[in-house]
Formats: C-alpha cells, sequence, structure tokens
C-alpha cells in the first residue's frame, strides 16, 4: 500500500533488542519493514486567538482559496507596519495540548476502569513538530534536538526543550532572516479566507498568535499516540472529507531554476514537508516559490502519497520507512528508560548528529514540565 497507512490492526512481531543506555541512528539499521502506522483520526481540535487565549473549538479554523499558478504575492509586504509577533520568550511547553485534555476528559477516559495502566488510554502524547524531528533525526546532519519525557498515570508526555546551539542561532538571527521568517505567514495570508466563501484579505494584519490545531489519535506499531498540530487551512468544499484529510499545508520556498535546485528540494525539503504532513495525515503541501525580493511567482501542490515515488528517482534519498523505523525504535526506548511513574522526573533525551542518542535523569529540576494544575486536574 503506497499510502503506508494501515486501516487495520495486525500483530506486532516484537522481537529481542538488547537493553542499552543508548540508541543509534544510523540510517543502514532501520532499513526495514514499514511499520504499522494507523490512519490517523482528528479526535478533536482547539484554537489560540490573537491574544493566544485557548478556546476548546475551531474558530481561528482558515479556508484554502487557490491561487493563481502564477501569482504575484508580494511577502515583504506589511512586515514593517501589520505584522504582530508571537512572543517566542514564552515557552509553553505542551500547556495548551493539556488544557486541551483537561476540557475533554470525559472523552478519553478508559471506559472499563482495569482495561488500561494508562488514565487516558495513550502511550505518548506531545506535539506533532516533536515527532516531526524525530522522522527526520536518521538524515539530520545540523541541529540536534533535546526532548524531555515524563511519565504520569501510565502515559509518557514528551516536550522539546531548547538546545544551547537553537538558543544562539536564535539570537544571532540578522534581520533578513528575520524578515524571512514573516514570509511564511504572508503566504498564509494571500492563500486563506476566514469565512468559507470569502476571500483572502492580504491588507490585513498578520498575527503570529493565532492558531487552529488539530488533535489526532493513531498508532505507531505498539505505540498509542495521541498529538497536536497547527494546521494551515481546510478545503472550503462541503462536499470534501472529514478532517484531517480535507487540510492543506502551506510553504514556500526559494524559487527552482536549475535540476540541481530541484533535485534538493527533494532531497531535504520534501523529507520535512513529508514527515510533518503524513504523521496526522493532511494530504496535501501548497507550495509557494518565491524569488530573493520575497514575490511568490509559481505555486504547485504536492501530494504526500505520492512523495514517495518522486523521490525514488534520487540518488542517495532519505527513505519513509527509516524515518517511521527509527521513531517507532526512539519509542520504545523511552518506554524501557522512563519507568518512574512521577510528574516531577525527567528523563532527558539529548541527540547530537552523528552520534547515538543518550539521556539523563533529573528530579525537582527546571526540566519539570506538567503544570500543577494539570497535575491535580488528573488525580482527582
Ligand atoms: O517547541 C515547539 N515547537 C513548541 C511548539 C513548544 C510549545 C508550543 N508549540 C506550539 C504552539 O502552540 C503552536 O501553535 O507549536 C504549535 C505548532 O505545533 P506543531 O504543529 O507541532 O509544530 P510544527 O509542525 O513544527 O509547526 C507547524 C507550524 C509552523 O508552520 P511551518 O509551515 O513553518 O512548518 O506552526 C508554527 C509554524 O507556522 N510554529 C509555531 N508556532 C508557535 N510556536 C512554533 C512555535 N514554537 N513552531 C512552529
Ligand atoms: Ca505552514
Amino acid at each position: 500500500d503506497h499510502h503506508h497507512y494501515q486501516s487495520q490492526s495486525r500483530s506486532f512481531a516484537g522481537k529481542y533488542t538488547p537493553s542499552s543506555g543508548s540508541l543509534s541512528t544510523r540510517r543502514e539499521l532501520y532499513e526495514k519493514d514499514f511499520p504499522l502506522y494507523k490512519q490517523p483520526v482528528e479526535i478533536g481540535c482547539f484554537s489560540l486567538d490573537c491574544n493566544r487565549r485557548f478556546f476548546n473549538d475551531g474558530r481561528q479554523m482558515r479556508y484554502y482559496v487557490e491561487p493563481d499558478r502564477n501569482p504575484n504575492f508580494n511577502l515583504r509586504d506589511g512586515y514593517k507596519d501589520r505584522f504582530t509577533k508571537r512572543d517566542e520568550s514564552q515557552k509553553e511547553k505542551l500547556d495548551h495540548i493539556l488544557r486541551w485534555i483537561v476540557s475533554n476528559r470525559s472523552k478519553l477516559n478508559s471506559k472499563g476502569v482495569a482495561a488500561s495502566s494508562s488514565a487516558i488510554d495513550f502511550d505518548f502524547v506531545t506535539w506533532r513538530g516533536h515527532l516531526t524531528k524525530l522522522l527526520c533525526t536518521p538524515y539530520e546532519m545540523r541541529e540536534g534536538w533535546m526532548l524531555a519525557v515524563t511519565r504520569f498515570q501510565g502515559t509518557i508526555y514528551i516536550s522539546e526543550v531548547e538546545t544551547e546551539a537553537a538558543r544562539r542561532d536564535c539570537e544571532n538571527r540578522t534581520e533578513k532572516h528575520e524578515e524571512m521568517m514573516y514570509w511564511g505567514y504572508k503566504f498564509e495570508q494571500y492563500a486563506c479566507s476566514d469565512d468559507v466563501d470569502g476571500s483572502p484579505d492580504p491588507s490585513g494584519v498578520v498575527n503570529t498568535n493565532e492558531a487552529f490545531c488539530t488533535v489526532v489519535q493513531t498508532r505507531l506499531a505498539d505505540h498509542r499516540l495521541l498529538f497536536s498540530g497547527e494546521v494551515d487551512c481546510r478545503d472550503k468544499d462541503p462536499n470534501a472529507p472529514a478532517p484531517p484529510a480535507c487540510y492543506v499545508e502551506l510553504k514556500t520556498s526559494a524559487e527552482i531554476c536549475t535540476p540541481k535546485q530541484r533535485s534538493n528540494l527533494h532531497r531535504f525539503k520534501l523529507l520535512k514537508w513529508w514527515a510533518q504532513s503524513f504523521l496526522p495525515g493532511v494530504p496535501r503541501v501548497v507550495a509557494g516559490f518565491r524569488d530573493h525580493d520575497g514575490v511568490v511567482v509559481a505555486v504547485e501542490t504536492f501530494h504526500i502519497s505520492k512523495i514517495s515515488q518522486l523521490i525514488k528517482n534520487e540518488y542517495n534519498c532519505w527513505k519513509p520507512t527509516v524515518c517511521m523505523n527509527f521513531c517507532s525504535d526512539f519509542l520504545s526506548f523511552v518506554k524501557r528508560v522512563a519507568t518512574e511513574d512521577n510528574p516531577c522526573v525527567v528523563y532527558l533525551f539529548s541527540w547530537e548528529p552523528r552520534r547515538d542518542v543518550t539521556y539523563s535523569i533529573h528530579r525537582d529540576s527546571e526540566f519539570s514540565f506538567l503544570p500543577h494544575w494539570y497535575v491535580e486536574e488528573m488525580t482527582r
């Protein structure tokens, strides 16, 4: 099945894995059969408004309005005078997802009391973006990561910790780079409307506090996952398939002028685009290709289910099976390591390119990330 999703469960052929203090990220080790990955199901959504306030509904949903194949969107417009930027120093960790869980707890509780060891019937709770990083790890040559892990009531929570290198990069961003980060949000404004029958309004303010997030449930091998990811927009056709199949991911990328540039898009960018959208079952990515002056000169749709075919012609390219098998083995590693069920204990998993994944253990430290309100709410 070239879509790689599985609609039915099949038995998990658990095999002996030696227990060890580290996990290899070498690609060859993960060139196995594609693991079971169930069709992701949307179990809810939430919105963050212009002040980053949480709402347990889809009020920030936007609708995709197909741009001209060769538009002339100026992505620099409004950067100076119509841009409200989210405060990046506010580290939100898993807070919005935890608020969603508390608001929807009745839907999540196991029906039979003794049916499960975990109170919410999931092995892992995390952001989709953290899983994207895991999927890309065997091919990542530049940026490492740190993931804080806590086991609480049988469920393992995973929240990213900013690395020293990432903090430096963030502080040393050039003005040019700062502006280019705005371009992606500006493209969204050109391609989305707030109302199902409306049109985009590029004269408005771009506010990066606003977000619509889907909450999906799925299973990777024997890992039951609950994660949330930000969704750019949906198909406005009322007959479009149900979420997440109606969702559209928007991207901007440098214009492609040479075969070498097309090859680099396939070898590096499509890996990240594929991983991010495959995880929640978003079927298509619409890319706006811009010139050096930030003008979108071409728009192209990439269907996630066709990407594995597209890249097969590239020499020494990434493989979806390596990404999924690494992620599955990493989650098994985490289950083996994070044994103490305690909201104050963090297992900190760290990885740097060309190294193995290692971990350290922290009790009542600055890495603890499950808020008191969440622990209290879930224990009552
Ligand atoms: O460490 C993180 N990445 C954290 C993310 C820590 C705490 C919160 N978040 C959350 C925010 O609540 C946000 O709404 O990130 C959410 C998005 O989560 P995700 O979907 O799991 O992240 P990811 O797949 O990496 O990014 C999706 C989109 C990005 O679009 P592009 O096309 O550039 O991939 O979410 C935006 C961005 O537009 N985004 C963010 N928004 C707010 N905070 C963040 C962030 N830290 N990172 C990406
Ligand atoms: Ca996007």
